[in-house]
């Protein structure tokens, strides 16, 4: 999942396609790149930013979807507003991403549920201002995959298809780092709960911070796509579905890596239980062609 903030105040590419013109041309190389699906933001979600109005938020995303599936690509919609996400998928989006996992707005549960469309709902405790206060956990692994179990449990009662969600841990999102470290070290726990899962790690702050060693300063978000690509593998190898990153080529190449990994150490049995994980891991297919200029 290559990422496509349109967005003035994002942590990492916030400002980077100020049209939306800008926006479909850094899409269309994401897909050329291999992606096999951009996932659209329109709202910064880093630490202590603001919200921002439906209005504000459709406006910057509509034209980019709509342009974007013309051209035949895989539209994922980051919003966690419900009329945000019913535009989108007007547009032509086939996928909602939402990192409140349908605690921002209930109504985007039932969006999610009357449109039949994938889902992948976040582990999440609180908006972006104030996520930060509630980075208290006993275990983290245990409280967050326990957190996530009973939002699942809740999206099905909403009527959200169980063969729909997709369930992500929320690195960054009211965790520090050590916090998202356990996380992608037992990612196995989150599997066990049955779903797909995806994993969004790229640029955060919890890989600046391990970069950082040894009196190195603090490397900004773009200088982190190797350490990103290096979770990728991880999370590849760990049977995760799928991964949500910025620089898509970096993060092919470690999947690549995984897959002949995969390929080598795992039994016959095993490696097709990895499969089971869901359809098309991301990167295994290889790099796809790039998709047409369509109406542009
Ligand atoms: N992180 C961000 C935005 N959207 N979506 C999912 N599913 N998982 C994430 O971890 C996630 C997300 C924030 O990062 P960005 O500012 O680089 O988009």
């Amino acid at each position: 999942m290559g990422i496509l903030n349109v967005t003035p105040d994002s942590f990492s590419d916030g400002g980077a396609h100020p049209t939306a013109a800008h926006a479909i041309e850094h899409g269309l190389r994401l897909v050329a790149d291999g992606a096999h699906i951009i996932d659209v933001g329109g709202e910064s979600t880093r630490p202590g930013a603001t919200r921002v109005s439906a209005r504000e938020e459709t406006a910057r995303v509509r034209t980019v979807v709509r342009e974007l599936t013309a051209a035949g690509a895989v539209v994922s919609i980051d919003t966690t507003k419900a009329s945000v996400a019913r535009i989108a998928l007007d547009a032509g989006a086939t996928i909602v991403n939402d990192v409140s996992g349908g605690l921002a707005d209930p109504e985007l549960v039932r969006c999610v549920a009357e449109a039949d469309v994938p889902y992948v709902a976040t582990h999440w405790r609180g908006p972006s201002k104030s996520m930060g206060r509630h980075a208290v956990y006993e275990d983290v692994v245990t409280d967050v995959v326990g957190e996530l179990a009973r939002r699942r449990d809740a999206l099905l009662g909403a009527g959200v298809a169980a063969d729909r969600l997709v369930l992500d841990p929320g690195l960054g999102f009211a965790k520090d780092a050590p916090h998202d470290w356990q996380l992608l070290g037992h990612l196995g726990a989150l599997r066990a709960l049955g779903h797909p899962v995806l994993v969004g790690a790229s640029r955060k702050r919890f890989l600046g911070a391990a970069l950082a060693a040894g009196g190195r300063p603090v490397p900004p978000p773009v200088e982190r796509d190797i350490a990103t690509a290096a979770v990728s593998f991880l999370a590849a190898t760990a049977g995760v579905h799928c991964v949500r990153v910025h620089d898509v080529r970096a993060t092919l190449d470690a999947l690549h890596v995984a897959e002949a990994v995969l390929a080598h150490t795992r039994p016959p049995v095993a490696s097709s239980h990895v499969r089971d994980a869901g359809p098309s891991r991301p990167g295994l297919a290889g790099r796809s062609a790039p998709v047409s200029s369509g109406s542009r």
